[in-house]
């Protein structure tokens, strides 16, 4: 089990050049959430679906991680076994600063799910045009990663760190998708010291302990230093 307990969101990759969600300038300005993030728009449209994924693929490949990735891959080093990152980011730039226990909620663009046969498998390039499943050979590949209503990736063991942690902070979400939203919840009623360190306060600060407000390259080094 780990005392620290980090959950991350678009917003510590923002400075890596990746966009957040609901910014002005976010993901969703661009397309209708429920067109590209629900199994029912992937079934109306898998084209356009495979298309925002795969150019998601492509600007996650091309970035680099930044200041705060790295602070926290420093801090794992520093103190093995004591670090989880739940993330609801699906780039890799956590692994690629060097995290080790970094946990995909909302799964990963570095990873393809075949429908057909079931089987999770790594996959680096495009899911356009419908390349073939490498197991079973099926057609049926989409991006791996959870959709709304689909079941986020591995919850009763993160219910668990959370409940059984010393620390939890929360870094660069807005905190509109549960379930991820409501683990401070849990950390707070286990007894765990909660931060939030984020560019924009919330609307109800109440489960915090401590509040940081700013950029997360300058307030993730400084905060775990
Ligand atoms: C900075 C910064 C800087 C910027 N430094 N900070 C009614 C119908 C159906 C479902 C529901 C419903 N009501 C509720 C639900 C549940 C639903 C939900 O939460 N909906 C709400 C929107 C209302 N949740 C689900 O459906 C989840 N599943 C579920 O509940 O399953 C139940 C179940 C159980 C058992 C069996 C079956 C089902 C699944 C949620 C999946 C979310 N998926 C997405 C897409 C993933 C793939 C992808 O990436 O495309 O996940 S949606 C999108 O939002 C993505 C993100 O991970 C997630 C959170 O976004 P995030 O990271 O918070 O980004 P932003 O943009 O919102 O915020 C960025 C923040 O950073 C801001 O605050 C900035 O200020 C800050 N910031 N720059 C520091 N430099």
């Amino acid at each position: 089990m780990a005392r620290i307990v980090v959950l991350t969101g678009a917003g510590i990759s923002a400075e890596s050049g990746i966009r957040t969600f609901r910014a002005a300038d976010g993901l969703w300005e661009d397309h209708r959430i429920e067109d590209v993030a629900t199994p029912e728009g992937y079934a109306a449209d898998p084209a356009l679906v495979h298309a925002f994924y795969d150019e998601r693929r492509r600007a996650a490949a091309a970035a680099e991680p930044n200041a705060a990735h790295i602070a926290l891959a420093d801090l794992e080093a520093r103190r093995p076994g004591d670090v989880l990152i739940v993330t609801q980011n699906i780039d890799d730039l956590h692994e690629r600063a060097g995290s080790m226990r970094v946990s995909h909620i909302h799964g990963e663009l570095g990873s393809a799910l075949c429908e057909a046969c079931g089987e999770r498998m790594p996959w680096h390039g495009d899911l356009a045009g419908g390349p073939p499943c490498p197991v079973c050979g099926a057609r049926a590949l989409r991006p791996d990663v959870v959709w709304f209503g689909e079941a986020v990736y591995g919850l009763d063991d993160i219910f668990d760190a959370v409940a059984l942690c010393e620390q939890f902070w929360v870094i660069g979400t807005s905190g509109a998708v549960t379930p991820a939203a409501s683990l401070v919840a849990v950390a707070a009623e286990a007894g765990a010291r909660t931060a939030l360190l984020n560019l924009e306060a919330y609307e109800d600060l109440r489960l915090f302990d401590d509040v940081v407000l700013g950029p997360a390259t300058a307030t993730v080094p400084e905060w775990v230093a």
